[in-house]
């Protein structure tokens, strides 16, 4: 565990506010744009989303999907994961018993809602790269949700990098190897950390373990709510 409760003082001097949602542009920003902390390749912006553009994003995000809502997905196998899901952008992730897959529309026949700016500004922040994400997938921690490890191989060229946000209850993220067992490391992503996954990080396993139910005020209901921004093709 590299990482527990404590506060982050010098993570929230550097990077809150780095970013202004509402304007989709970069602005007050103290330092670098460069993670505070990194851990077998996976670079964490501690702190990167300051409250009130997190309380925006989740706004944004809650009307953006009223006709495309989470789903909790089943695997190849017939399994429910306890996760639920939906998706952004011109493809979304999605497995039911036909596989693991993207898609250009919802279960329910919709197209997946765009990405909007103020979540590309951060993929334009963070990734290092011109190209945009085709996908921003959503997916919704409640109590007792887990994530079991897994490398995301779904997309045709890993030297994209992936990107994800935290929102909503703190969650224990685990970070391993490119191939399955092995030590791990792990840390608690909170609401606001950003997660850039490039390089050798980008086929590592990863999963969450759990979270802390009712640790943040961000979400009416409690939990988490992870983005993951991806190119898929
Ligand atoms: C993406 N999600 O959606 S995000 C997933 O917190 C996933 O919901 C976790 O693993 C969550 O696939 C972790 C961090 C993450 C780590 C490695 C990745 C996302 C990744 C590698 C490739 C693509
Ligand atoms: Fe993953």
């Amino acid at each position: 565990m590299l990482q527990g409760g404590g506060p982050r003082e010098s993570a929230e001097m550097t990077h809150k506010m780095s970013i202004s949602l509402e304007r989709g542009i970069c602005c007050g920003f103290y330092g670098a744009m460069t993670p505070n902390l990194t851990i077998r390749g996976f670079e964490i912006y501690e702190g990167f989303l300051a409250s009130g553009d997190q309380q925006t994003l989740v706004e944004e995000l809650r009307a953006l999907t009223a006709a495309t809502p989470m789903v909790q997905p089943v695997t190849p196998s017939g399994k429910k994961m306890s996760v639920r899901m939906t998706s952004l952008g011109s493809k979304g992730w999605i497995t039911d018993r036909s596989g693991y897959r993207y898609e250009a529309q919802h279960p329910n026949g919709l197209d997946w809602p765009a990405i909007p700016d103020s979540i590309l500004s951060i993929w334009r922040a963070v990734s290092g790269v011109d190209r945009l994400p085709d996908c921003c997938l959503m997916n919704y921690y409640a109590e007792a949700t887990r994530m079991g490890m897994h490398q995301d191989k779904d997309e045709a060229n890993f030297d994209w990098p992936a990107v994800s946000v935290s929102l909503g209850d703190e969650a224990l993220f685990r970070m391993g190897n490119d191939t399955r067992g092995g030590k791990t490391d792990s840390i608690w992503l909170r609401s606001g950390d950003v997660v850039v996954m490039g390089g050798s990080a980008r086929l590592a396993y990863h999963g969450i373990d759990r979270i802390k139910f009712g640790s943040s005020p961000l979400l009416a209901k409690g939990g988490r709510l992870n983005l993951t921004l991806r190119v898929v093709d």
